[in-house]
């Protein structure tokens, strides 16, 4: 007997469909919502890496429905974004087109893989019955204050020809096609993100999150504790509001440093005598990225302004100003005091520019020696210690002399935050439009909610021109004001795709709903998601949007709860045999489609399981595949020895399976979980027969890795419906404490020998002991005429 999975794998997809195995209507009092980062359709198709978190989601939604829960397990498509646009710019085949296709080679390939998805509440964001909804989410928003329009520097792609939210620069280049990202002055759309910073950053804390995630959205969020201190502007009724974390380190702050964008340099209110200089400097510092002017340890540049000066409140001495492209606009008040013996990047500055350095806070004496003795005195310090040359604050520790100068100076305590409100409009066609329309006797108005959905129009010349492509499509964008009837027009950009898929998972909850985004019961029954598996890269744009966007839903009243996503599994990578990363370039892909044609979506799902703890990146192995494939293939010749039998050695091994494989599962331990399996069915193997109840519970473990032969032999063993929904197999104490015990081996009363088994062997397990044992199995060779066993203790063949 061969294990035939293309067969059994095409019967069960079909039974699946056929019977809606994995459909769920409403939550009931035990729920669970397992979702996975839905894809975006790409035209590559899957490849292995991708199926590893789904796989993953799927063993834990699978495992669920046996313990009995509802589980709402849905999929459906992140269908805008750039991609599908770019490749209809250069093929003319339309995105809507191109995206449908794709989506159709995607959901064959998840359903290849046995994905148990409800199909029947499949989403595609750019569907108008979805993107009406973001449109109405941009409406609640706007009536709050949170989406508002304003100018401001922004990053600007000039491949993409479209302006990208902070998130989506990696590095300082664009995240889509790796181009430089320069900053531009644009009037664009934003979500006041930033109102949450705080409840934001506090409730992270709370959530089932990994360490590493954490921490990668709490730097991004980024909260520092400092103040904020007017310096006067000498022969001036000017003051300049710096930001620092430092207060304690005033004493030491040598000259002042504004930013390039800085308004006091360009609004009159600096008398400076080198303003053409000046101006040049800021026309060269805007062709810099963020990232070159973060950089530390490269040469700062920076122009003296002629004939300002400043007051250092702490010392009264007056000291010159700068710009400097190393202070960002945005961040504080874009100017700071440069402390060059304890920052790194003023020391750097004041080196350049023969500035002078001055020690205000000392480390613990001894340190000091040591550095001293190292000759090291040159060097920044940035780390706490005891003032010095500080004035009356000598000897004060910094922590306690922050608070102190603070007031001295007349300055006060302010929290700053790194994060910045979302931008999200983008000049391009292939998104949800803006439903805002300009008129010119009522401004910006909203469009109303009955109008929606603004469709997105087909007929569009989708080249990128740097404006959005709907400017240009005439009857999208000469509208009415549907205020005052005025021929007004439309916003004709579009939204960030990060907006749609900020709220997807409220939808999953109430998919075809028409009248409203989601039944509020429906959502309140269902949400949170109890596990959210999905790639790391999500840790500070998806994850963080959906937060925010769940906390003003909840603001307003549409929602009840303040988190979406209480556990966060990030899968690691799968990599190429060669240990490289998947490429088309290094011609290293593997598709899932050809394993599968190869050796079943089972041994695919059980190796992606196997290889490697669920968050580790791995490589693939071919040979690692053959390995599962003979595995399965045991199990399914195992069929041949099931009978009636009882066996207490298999009894306990079973046992000791159930108790760690719904652990493993439950702990995301996958890879464990499948050893356990292999190891439970080796000690199956080595007994002459199984028993059936021990074979079936077997099965039922080994189903969410392994879902289609598990059906099959599943129904061999005599059942009649799914074994989705069988129950889970429960395990008891006293078969787990079971120890081994020593027997002593009789011969006609004479002990010829021992054999161990497991305690409360009945005489059959331990004759089959010994008949397998290398050195007793010869006692055997002729039938003993009597046994006389005493369990535990002696078995005597009296031959
Ligand atoms: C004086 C000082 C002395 C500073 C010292 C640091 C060390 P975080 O922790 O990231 O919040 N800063 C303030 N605004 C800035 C801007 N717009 N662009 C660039 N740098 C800016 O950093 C806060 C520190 O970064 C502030 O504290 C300020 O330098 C600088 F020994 O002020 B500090
Ligand atoms: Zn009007």
């Amino acid at each position: 007997m061969t294990f035939d999975y293309k067969y059994i794998e095409e019967k069960w997809r079909a039974r699946w469909e056929k019977d809606r195995v994995f459909h769920v209507e409403d939550a009931g009092k035990n729920k669970r919502y397992i979702l996975d980062m839905f894809p975006y359709p790409s035209g590559q198709g899957l490849h292995v890496g991708h199926p590893r978190g789904y796989i993953a989601s799927d063993v834990v939604a699978r495992y669920a429905r046996h313990k009995g829960y509802d589980v709402l397990h849905p999929i459906g498509w992140d269908a805008f974004g750039l991609p599908a646009e770019n490749f209809a710019i250069k093929t003319g085949t339309h995105p809507r087109q191109k995206t449908q296709q794709n989506i159709e080679n995607f959901r064959r390939q998840l359903k290849l893989l046995g994905f148990s998805y409800d199909w029947e509440r499949e989403i595609n964001t750019s569907d108008p019955s979805y993107y009406k909804w973001t449109q109405w989410i941009f409406l609640q928003l706007y009536k709050k204050g949170l989406a508002y329009k304003k100018k401001a520097p922004v990053n600007w792609c000039d491949s993409c020809k479209t302006v990208l939210a902070n998130e989506q620069v990696i590095g300082g280049e664009c995240e889509r096609c790796a181009g430089p990202v320069e900053q531009r002055n644009l009037e664009q759309w934003f979500f006041k993100i930033t109102d949450y910073a705080d409840e934001l950053l506090e409730k992270i804390d709370e959530l089932d999150w990994s360490d590493a995630l954490k921490t990668t959205q709490k730097n991004w969020i980024g909260k520092s504790q400092g103040a904020r201190i007017l310096f006067n502007i000498q022969d001036s009724n000017f003051t300049l509001p710096i930001f620092t974390t430092r207060p304690d380190t005033i004493f030491g702050a040598t000259f002042l440093v504004l930013a390039p964008e800085h308004e006091a340099l360009t609004n009159g209110t600096l008398q400076i005598a080198n303003s053409k200089e000046v101006e040049e400097y800021i026309k060269q510092a805007k062709k810099k990225t963020e990232l070159e002017r973060k950089e530390g340890e490269k040469e700062k540049t920076g122009i003296k302004l002629e004939g300002v000066e400043a007051i250092n409140p702490a010392t009264k001495e007056s000291i010159p100003v700068f710009v400097a492209d190393y202070v960002l606009p945005g961040y504080g008040t874009g100017a700071i005091m440069a402390v060059p013996a304890h920052d790194q990047r003023d020391h750097i500055f004041a080196k350049k520019y023969n500035l002078p350095i001055i020690d205000v806070i000392q480390q613990e004496a001894l340190d000091v020696k040591s550095k001293k003795e190292k000759g090291k005195t040159e060097e920044v310090y940035e780390g706490e210690g005891v003032l010095t040359n500080s004035g009356k604050f000598d000897g004060m520790s910094s922590e306690e002399a922050r608070e102190k100068i603070t007031k001295f100076v007349g300055g006060e305590a302010q929290t700053q935050y790194k994060l910045r409100d979302w931008l999200i409009s983008r000049q391009r066609y292939w998104g949800a439009p803006i439903p805002i329309i300009y008129c010119e006797k009522c401004g910006e108005v909203p469009v109303p909610e009955k109008d929606l959905p603004v469709r997105l129009p087909d007929d569009v010349d989708f080249k990128p021109t740097g404006e959005s492509p709907l400017t240009h499509a005439k009857e999208f964008h000469d509208v009415q004001c549907p205020l005052c009837g005025a021929p007004a027009k439309r916003e004709s950009d579009t939204m960030d795709t990060f907006v749609c898929s900020s709220w997807y998972y409220l939808r999953f909850t109430d998919p075809h709903n028409e009248k409203e985004i989601f039944d509020k019961k429906k959502v309140a029954n269902w949400m949170p998601v109890d596990l959210y598996v999905g790639g790391m890269e999500h840790a500070v744009g998806h994850l963080l949007y959906s937060r925010f966007i769940t906390k003003a839903l909840r603001d307003q009243g549409f929602v009840d709860f303040d988190e979406p996503f209480l556990r966060v599994l990030n899968q690691g990578l799968v990599l190429a045999q060669d240990g490289r990363k998947m490429s088309k370039r290094w011609d290293n892909v593997i598709n899932p489609d050809d394993v599968v044609e190869a050796v079943g979506a089972d041994t695919l799902r059980m190796y992606e399981m196997f290889m490697g703890p669920i968050g580790d990146t791995m490589p693939w192995s071919k040979n690692g595949t053959m390995g599962i494939f003979r595995f399965l293939n045991r199990i399914w010749r195992a069929q041949e020895n099931i009978d009636d039998t009882e066996n207490n050695a298999l009894e306990s091994v079973i046992h000791r399976a159930i108790k760690k494989v719904s652990e493993d599962i439950e702990s995301a331990r996958y890879n464990t979980a499948v050893s356990t399996l292999m190891i439970a069915f080796r000690e199956m193997e080595k007994e002459k027969t199984i028993p059936k109840e021990v074979f079936k519970r077997f099965v039922i473990l080994l189903s969410p890795f392994a879902p289609f032969i598990s059906e099959e032999l599943w129904e061999m063993l005599g059942n009649k419906t799914s074994i989705a929904r069988a129950p889970w197999p429960s395990y008891e104490e006293k078969y787990l404490t079971q120890k081994e015990t020593t027997i002593a081996l009789q011969i006609n009363g004479k002990t010829r020998g021992s054999i161990n088994v497991s305690a409360g062997s009945d005489q059959e397990t331990v004759l089959g002991a010994i008949q397998k044992d290398e050195k007793l199995s010869k006692y055997l060779k002729d039938k003993p005429k009597r046994v006389v066993f005493v369990a535990d203790k002696i078995i005597n063949l009296i031959i």
